[in-house]
Protein backbone atom coordinates (compact mmCIF):
# COMPACT_ATOMS: atom_id res chain seq x y z
CA UNK A 1 0.00 0.00 0.00
CA UNK A 2 2.71 2.28 0.95
CA UNK A 3 4.64 1.78 -2.20
CA UNK A 4 1.29 2.28 -4.67
CA UNK A 5 0.89 5.96 -2.26
CA UNK A 6 4.42 6.42 -2.87
CA UNK A 7 4.12 5.85 -6.78
CA UNK A 8 1.87 9.05 -6.88
CA UNK A 9 4.40 11.39 -6.65
CA UNK A 10 7.80 11.06 -8.90
CA UNK A 11 10.56 9.60 -7.13
CA UNK A 12 12.96 12.51 -6.92
CA UNK A 13 10.40 14.61 -4.74
CA UNK A 14 10.90 11.80 -1.99
CA UNK A 15 14.91 11.79 -2.81
CA UNK A 16 14.67 15.39 -1.74
CA UNK A 17 12.33 14.99 0.67
CA UNK A 18 14.63 12.28 2.64
CA UNK A 19 17.65 14.99 2.61
CA UNK A 20 16.17 17.88 4.39
CA UNK A 21 17.04 17.33 7.52
CA UNK A 22 15.62 19.92 10.55
CA UNK A 23 17.61 21.47 12.86
CA UNK A 24 17.22 19.73 16.00
CA UNK A 25 16.97 23.35 17.86
CA UNK A 26 15.56 23.84 21.23
CA UNK A 27 13.90 27.13 21.31
CA UNK A 28 14.60 28.74 24.85
CA UNK A 29 17.96 28.62 26.47
CA UNK A 30 18.53 28.79 30.36
CA UNK A 31 21.73 31.02 30.38
CA UNK A 32 23.74 29.96 33.75
CA UNK A 33 27.04 31.00 34.74
CA UNK A 34 28.76 28.49 35.44
CA UNK A 35 31.29 28.81 38.29
CA UNK A 36 35.18 27.53 37.72
CA UNK A 37 34.68 26.75 33.84
CA UNK A 38 37.48 25.93 32.06
CA UNK A 39 38.46 26.23 27.48
CA UNK A 40 39.23 22.42 28.30
CA UNK A 41 35.91 21.48 29.45
CA UNK A 42 34.78 23.74 26.72
CA UNK A 43 36.67 21.86 24.35
CA UNK A 44 35.64 18.40 25.75
CA UNK A 45 32.20 19.13 24.98
CA UNK A 46 32.72 20.30 21.11
CA UNK A 47 34.39 17.32 19.78
CA UNK A 48 33.47 18.04 16.17
CA UNK A 49 34.85 21.83 16.57
CA UNK A 50 38.31 21.63 14.83
CA UNK A 51 41.49 24.38 14.94
CA UNK A 52 40.77 28.21 14.98
CA UNK A 53 36.92 27.50 16.20
CA UNK A 54 35.86 25.80 12.84
CA UNK A 55 33.00 23.51 12.45
CA UNK A 56 31.17 21.60 9.78
CA UNK A 57 28.16 19.38 10.36
CA UNK A 58 29.31 16.17 10.40
CA UNK A 59 25.71 14.18 9.18
CA UNK A 60 24.65 17.30 6.43
CA UNK A 61 25.67 19.75 3.88
CA UNK A 62 25.10 23.05 5.27
CA UNK A 63 22.71 26.22 3.71
CA UNK A 64 24.85 28.62 5.32
CA UNK A 65 28.84 29.82 5.57
CA UNK A 66 28.70 31.61 9.13
CA UNK A 67 31.78 33.97 10.36
CA UNK A 68 31.25 35.24 14.29
CA UNK A 69 33.72 38.29 14.72
CA UNK A 70 34.08 39.11 18.24
CA UNK A 71 36.07 41.92 19.66
CA UNK A 72 37.81 41.60 22.78
CA UNK A 73 40.07 43.15 25.10
CA UNK A 74 41.13 41.73 28.70
CA UNK A 75 37.76 39.86 29.17
CA UNK A 76 38.96 36.52 29.48
CA UNK A 77 35.92 35.15 31.50
CA UNK A 78 33.36 36.62 29.15
CA UNK A 79 34.54 34.93 26.55
CA UNK A 80 34.87 31.70 27.78
CA UNK A 81 30.80 32.04 28.83
CA UNK A 82 30.60 33.18 25.15
CA UNK A 83 32.53 30.42 23.65
CA UNK A 84 30.43 27.49 26.12
CA UNK A 85 27.19 28.75 25.02
CA UNK A 86 27.68 29.82 21.23
CA UNK A 87 29.64 26.32 19.78
CA UNK A 88 26.30 24.02 20.96
CA UNK A 89 24.09 26.90 19.75
CA UNK A 90 25.82 27.40 15.94
CA UNK A 91 26.03 23.51 16.15
CA UNK A 92 22.05 23.07 16.56
CA UNK A 93 21.80 25.24 13.42
CA UNK A 94 24.11 23.02 11.44
CA UNK A 95 25.61 26.20 10.48
CA UNK A 96 29.22 26.02 9.06
CA UNK A 97 30.66 28.07 11.08
CA UNK A 98 33.98 29.85 12.12
CA UNK A 99 34.91 32.13 15.40
CA UNK A 100 36.87 35.01 15.12
CA UNK A 101 38.29 37.29 17.82
CA UNK A 102 39.76 40.79 17.32
CA UNK A 103 41.63 43.21 19.52
CA UNK A 104 39.96 46.36 17.92
CA UNK A 105 38.64 47.13 14.13
CA UNK A 106 35.64 44.74 12.84
CA UNK A 107 36.86 45.74 9.39
CA UNK A 108 40.01 43.86 10.27
CA UNK A 109 38.00 41.05 11.34
CA UNK A 110 35.88 41.31 8.20
CA UNK A 111 38.96 41.20 6.05
CA UNK A 112 40.98 38.27 8.00
CA UNK A 113 38.01 36.35 8.07
CA UNK A 114 37.50 36.43 4.44
CA UNK A 115 40.48 34.82 3.98
CA UNK A 116 39.84 32.17 5.22
CA UNK A 117 36.56 30.93 3.43
CA UNK A 118 34.17 32.64 1.64
CA UNK A 119 31.71 32.97 4.18
CA UNK A 120 27.96 34.07 3.47
CA UNK A 121 27.48 35.51 6.78
CA UNK A 122 29.31 37.57 9.03
CA UNK A 123 28.06 38.16 12.73
CA UNK A 124 29.41 41.04 14.99
CA UNK A 125 28.98 40.13 18.10
CA UNK A 126 29.56 41.95 21.74
CA UNK A 127 31.68 39.54 23.73
CA UNK A 128 29.69 39.65 27.01
CA UNK A 129 25.97 38.98 25.04
CA UNK A 130 24.58 35.42 25.28
CA UNK A 131 21.67 34.40 23.19
CA UNK A 132 18.77 32.70 24.87
CA UNK A 133 17.08 31.39 22.15
CA UNK A 134 18.11 29.21 18.89
CA UNK A 135 15.55 30.01 17.12
CA UNK A 136 17.41 33.28 16.52
CA UNK A 137 19.39 32.01 13.71
CA UNK A 138 23.02 33.13 12.61
CA UNK A 139 22.46 33.24 9.17
CA UNK A 140 21.99 36.83 6.93
CA UNK A 141 19.15 38.35 5.56
CA UNK A 142 18.04 40.63 2.62
CA UNK A 143 18.80 43.24 4.69
CA UNK A 144 21.63 44.00 7.64
CA UNK A 145 20.08 42.20 10.37
CA UNK A 146 19.88 43.64 14.04
CA UNK A 147 19.64 40.37 15.94
CA UNK A 148 20.11 41.40 19.82
CA UNK A 149 16.26 43.31 19.74
CA UNK A 150 15.54 42.17 23.39
CA UNK A 151 18.28 42.14 25.89
CA UNK A 152 17.87 41.90 29.36
CA UNK A 153 19.40 45.11 30.24
CA UNK A 154 17.10 47.29 28.75
CA UNK A 155 14.10 45.19 29.73
CA UNK A 156 14.06 42.81 26.55
CA UNK A 157 12.94 45.64 24.24
CA UNK A 158 14.60 47.96 22.14
CA UNK A 159 16.42 51.02 24.14
CA UNK A 160 15.50 53.42 20.85
CA UNK A 161 14.10 52.32 17.81
CA UNK A 162 17.25 52.92 15.65
CA UNK A 163 19.62 51.20 18.17
CA UNK A 164 22.14 48.63 16.11
CA UNK A 165 24.54 47.54 18.77
CA UNK A 166 24.99 44.51 20.24
CA UNK A 167 24.63 41.48 17.83
CA UNK A 168 24.34 42.31 13.57
CA UNK A 169 24.82 40.34 10.94
CA UNK A 170 25.45 41.43 7.44
CA UNK A 171 26.28 39.63 3.68
CA UNK A 172 29.70 40.81 2.59
CA UNK A 173 27.84 42.13 -0.17
CA UNK A 174 25.70 44.20 2.39
CA UNK A 175 29.05 44.69 4.03
CA UNK A 176 30.67 46.18 1.31
CA UNK A 177 27.89 48.25 -0.16
CA UNK A 178 28.45 50.63 2.81
CA UNK A 179 31.83 50.49 2.50
CA UNK A 180 32.43 48.47 5.86
CA UNK A 181 32.05 50.07 9.09
CA UNK A 182 34.25 52.92 10.40
CA UNK A 183 37.91 53.20 11.45
CA UNK A 184 37.88 56.49 13.30
CA UNK A 185 35.59 55.73 16.29
CA UNK A 186 38.22 55.29 19.61
CA UNK A 187 36.72 54.33 23.11
CA UNK A 188 33.39 53.68 23.99
CA UNK A 189 29.72 54.44 22.05
CA UNK A 190 28.17 55.91 19.46
CA UNK A 191 29.99 53.35 16.61
CA UNK A 192 26.96 51.00 16.52
CA UNK A 193 24.75 54.31 15.50
CA UNK A 194 26.82 55.22 12.95
CA UNK A 195 26.67 52.13 11.68
CA UNK A 196 22.98 52.04 11.36
CA UNK A 197 23.23 55.50 9.44
CA UNK A 198 25.53 53.60 6.93
CA UNK A 199 23.07 51.08 6.34
CA UNK A 200 20.63 53.54 5.72
CA UNK A 201 22.86 55.98 3.47
CA UNK A 202 24.01 53.39 1.10
CA UNK A 203 19.83 53.18 0.87
CA UNK A 204 19.16 49.52 2.90
CA UNK A 205 16.72 48.73 5.48
CA UNK A 206 17.42 46.58 8.66
CA UNK A 207 15.91 43.52 9.30
CA UNK A 208 15.22 41.93 12.92
CA UNK A 209 14.07 38.70 14.53
CA UNK A 210 10.87 38.70 16.51
CA UNK A 211 11.11 40.26 20.34
CA UNK A 212 10.79 36.42 21.55
CA UNK A 213 13.48 34.92 19.50
CA UNK A 214 15.94 37.95 19.46
CA UNK A 215 16.31 37.68 23.26
CA UNK A 216 19.74 38.01 24.88
CA UNK A 217 21.69 37.67 28.37
CA UNK A 218 24.27 40.57 29.38
CA UNK A 219 27.14 39.72 31.47
CA UNK A 220 27.27 41.82 34.54
CA UNK A 221 30.62 43.81 34.22
CA UNK A 222 31.94 46.90 35.49
CA UNK A 223 32.87 49.92 33.59
CA UNK A 224 35.93 48.86 31.24
CA UNK A 225 39.37 49.82 32.14
CA UNK A 226 40.95 51.79 29.22
CA UNK A 227 37.25 51.80 27.08
CA UNK A 228 36.73 55.17 27.98
CA UNK A 229 33.37 57.40 26.77
CA UNK A 230 34.60 58.83 23.64
CA UNK A 231 34.01 62.73 24.01
CA UNK A 232 34.18 63.10 19.85
CA UNK A 233 31.28 60.32 19.24
CA UNK A 234 28.81 62.75 18.39
CA UNK A 235 30.73 65.15 16.40
CA UNK A 236 31.79 62.07 14.37
CA UNK A 237 28.24 61.03 13.91
CA UNK A 238 26.76 64.51 13.09
CA UNK A 239 29.41 63.49 9.74
CA UNK A 240 28.53 60.43 8.75
CA UNK A 241 26.66 61.68 5.61
CA UNK A 242 29.91 63.51 4.57
CA UNK A 243 32.76 60.98 5.24
CA UNK A 244 31.15 57.26 4.95
CA UNK A 245 32.27 57.13 1.67
CA UNK A 246 35.76 57.90 2.77
CA UNK A 247 36.43 56.27 5.94
CA UNK A 248 35.46 52.39 6.03
CA UNK A 249 37.03 49.40 3.92
CA UNK A 250 38.65 51.68 1.29
CA UNK A 251 40.93 53.24 3.70
CA UNK A 252 41.38 50.32 6.18
CA UNK A 253 44.90 50.46 6.82
CA UNK A 254 46.66 47.57 9.37
CA UNK A 255 49.95 45.10 9.21
CA UNK A 256 48.78 41.36 10.39
CA UNK A 257 51.67 40.13 13.49
CA UNK A 258 49.46 37.27 14.16
CA UNK A 259 46.67 34.70 13.53
CA UNK A 260 46.82 32.22 16.33
CA UNK A 261 44.31 28.89 15.56
CA UNK A 262 42.81 28.51 19.14
CA UNK A 263 40.94 25.07 19.75
CA UNK A 264 38.16 27.36 19.65
CA UNK A 265 38.62 30.39 18.24
CA UNK A 266 41.11 32.24 15.45
CA UNK A 267 42.55 35.04 17.48
CA UNK A 268 43.83 37.59 15.27
CA UNK A 269 46.70 40.29 16.51
CA UNK A 270 47.44 43.50 14.12
CA UNK A 271 49.05 46.39 14.43
CA UNK A 272 47.10 49.66 13.46
CA UNK A 273 47.78 53.30 13.68
CA UNK A 274 46.49 55.45 16.75
CA UNK A 275 43.65 58.12 17.02
CA UNK A 276 44.13 60.82 14.17
C1 LIG B 1 23.89 55.24 22.94
C2 LIG B 1 25.29 55.12 22.36
C3 LIG B 1 25.43 53.73 21.75
C4 LIG B 1 25.14 52.66 22.81
C5 LIG B 1 23.74 52.90 23.40
C6 LIG B 1 23.41 51.92 24.52
O1 LIG B 1 23.77 56.50 23.56
O2 LIG B 1 26.74 53.57 21.25
O3 LIG B 1 23.68 54.23 23.91
O4 LIG B 1 24.37 52.07 25.52
N1 LIG B 1 25.48 56.16 21.34
C7 LIG B 1 26.29 57.21 21.51
O5 LIG B 1 26.99 57.36 22.49
C8 LIG B 1 26.31 58.26 20.43
S1 LIG B 1 24.37 51.11 26.77
O6 LIG B 1 23.10 51.33 27.47
O7 LIG B 1 24.49 49.74 26.28
O8 LIG B 1 25.52 51.47 27.61
O9 LIG B 1 25.21 51.37 22.27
Amino acid sequence: QGAAHNASLPGDVYANLSLIVRPPLRGPIRVTFPPGLTLEEIVRKNPYVTAGGRYQPPDCDPLHRTAIIIPHRNREQHLRYLLYFLHPFLQRQQLNYGIYIIQQLLNVGFKEAMKDEDWDCMFFHDVDLIPEDDRNLYTCDRFPKHASVAMDKFGYKLPYKTYFGGVSALTPEQYMKMNGFPNNYWGWGGEDDDIAVRVALSGMLISRPSIQHGRYRMIKHGHDKGNEQNPRRFNLLAKTRRTWRQDGMNTLDYQLLARDLQPLYTNITVAIGTEK
